[in-house]
């Protein structure tokens, strides 16, 4: 029987949660994997399996498509209900809580949550050009204001987070979706934020969450995603990416972006 297709790239947070949740479960064997390249995303034959043209995206042997990678981790919860570790809590309440932190992440940090041109998630601040570039397709740019804008609204979700934070995982004594969700985002923040921006910090005033990236990182599998992510960004950390470009705005200093 053929297996469902997972499209995934190591460079994606939003993908990097999905390869966590079938490693922690032991599942990797059961998907196909195809990495795909942001330019593929823009291809009819992938529009036409997801008219949003976002990635990650399952697509089920029936030729069902789901996309939103919380909708993923949704059904592959409920496709297998029983595996352990379970990611779900129990209590309506505790569930509360984990869906509250997903939207939180997808809604004001890591989705566009618009399709046109000229729109970009706040995430996008700290890796996206501010003109077009062998990396950021001119309908990525972002404007100066706009990068500033987004790093402000970037330092007010972490605290948001802070306060979602129950400890030692964002729902309590065990990890859940919320936890998958989050963590490859701050991958991406303790990569990003200090070399783009120059933040000293990026737990400054936030002992809750410093300590989840620390619990969060002993686990094998966490490890291995990081590791995944890490490779993936290297060669753009080292120019193949908009930094250098990224860092010529800060230069602008009628903008703050230096945090705290
Ligand atoms: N809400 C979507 C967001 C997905 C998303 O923005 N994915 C990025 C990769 S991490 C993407 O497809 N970016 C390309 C684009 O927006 O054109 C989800 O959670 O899956």
């Amino acid at each position: 029987m053929s297996k469902p297709v997972f499209y995934d790239r190591f460079t994606s947070n939003n993908a990097a949660r999905i390869r966590l949740w079938l490693y922690l479960k032991g599942k990797e064997d059961d998907f196909e994997v195809q990495l795909t390249k942001h330019a593929q995303q823009l291809d009819p034959k992938y529009q036409a399996l997801n008219p949003l043209g976002k990635l990650p995206l399952l697509v089920l042997p029936s030729g069902q498509s789901i996309a939103e990678s919380s909708v993923i981790l949704s059904y592959l919860e409920d496709k297998y209900k029983g595996l352990s570790p379970s990611l779900r809590p129990d209590s309506p309440e505790d569930r509360a809580h984990m869906e509250m932190v997903i939207r939180v992440h997808d809604v004001y940090i890591a989705s566009p949550n618009c399709t046109q041109p000229g729109f970009t998630h706040t995430q996008g601040c700290m890796y996206l050009g501010p003109t077009e570039s062998h990396f950021t397709p001119k309908e990525r740019t972002i404007p100066r204001p706009a990068r500033a804008a987004k790093l402000a609204e970037l330092w007010k979700q972490l605290d948001i987070l802070e306060g979602l934070m129950w400890g030692p995982y964002f729902v309590g004594s065990a990890m859940t979706l919320a936890d998958l969700t989050l963590y490859p985002t701050f991958v991406f923040f303790v990569m990003m934020l200090p070399l783009a921006f120059r933040w000293p910090d990026v737990f400054h005033g936030r002992p809750k969450l410093c300590a989840w990236m620390g619990e969060m990182e002993k686990n094998a599998h966490v490890q291995m995603v990081k590791r995944q992510i890490l490779d993936a960004w290297e060669p753009k950390l080292r120019g193949e990416g908009d930094f250098d470009a990224i860092i010529e705005e800060t230069k602008d200093s009628s903008f703050k972006w230096v945090y705290p």
